[in-house]
């Protein structure tokens, strides 16, 4: 497991194959940029059952405070993680080579009543949203990230702002 941004992490991110990185990885770079203390770790629901077990059994003492699930294809990996904690899961549905992510956008969101997933968009958008949705979820007990928070949506702001001409680069 690697952990980044200094001290205790406070949220997971977990996802079903090495492959998922690509896509992830944009998840951890935000929890980064917000300074959100994470760890990153592979936790395959097909692969590693047991440990999946293990992990969703584990984070709620270990201090986690939501746990980032990125998975593809047959993405059982989030609502598994669900199933056995009731920290709350932020699922990234990865896109898939044979069916483009509707298959993990399906398998993702459509838990049934009782064992919520909240489901984020497809790939890249949805992994860096799921970082800035848990550093929202921290603001309140975590004053430093939500300053981080709202100056991450200054940046964004003033970067189209000063980009407003799409002619020019
Ligand atoms: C899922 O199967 C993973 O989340 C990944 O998106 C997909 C393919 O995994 P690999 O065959 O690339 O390891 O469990």
């Amino acid at each position: 497991m690697s952990m980044a941004s200094g001290s205790e992490p406070l949220i997971g991110v977990v996802m079903g194959s090495r492959s998922d990185w690509d896509t992830m990885q944009h998840a951890a770079d935000t929890l980064t940029r917000l300074g959100v203390p994470h760890e990153v770790q592979v936790v395959s629901a097909h692969r590693t059952p047991d440990l999946l077990f293990r992990y969703a059994e584990q984070a709620a003492a270990r201090g986690l405070r939501a746990i980032i699930a990125g998975a593809g294809g047959a993405a059982h990996l989030p609502g598994m993680l669900a199933a056995k904690t009731a920290v709350p899961v932020l699922g990234v549905p990865v896109q898939s080579h044979a069916l483009n992510g509707m298959d993990s956008l399906l398998s993702i969101v459509q838990m049934p009543a009782g064992i919520p997933v909240a489901t984020f968009a497809i790939g890249k958008a949805g992994a860096i949203n799921t970082a800035l949705f848990a550093a929202a979820l921290l603001q309140a007990s975590h004053p430093d990230i939500g300053q981080a928070l709202a100056e991450y949506r200054r940046n964004q702001t003033q970067t189209v702002l000063d980009n407003a001409d799409p002619r020019h680069s």
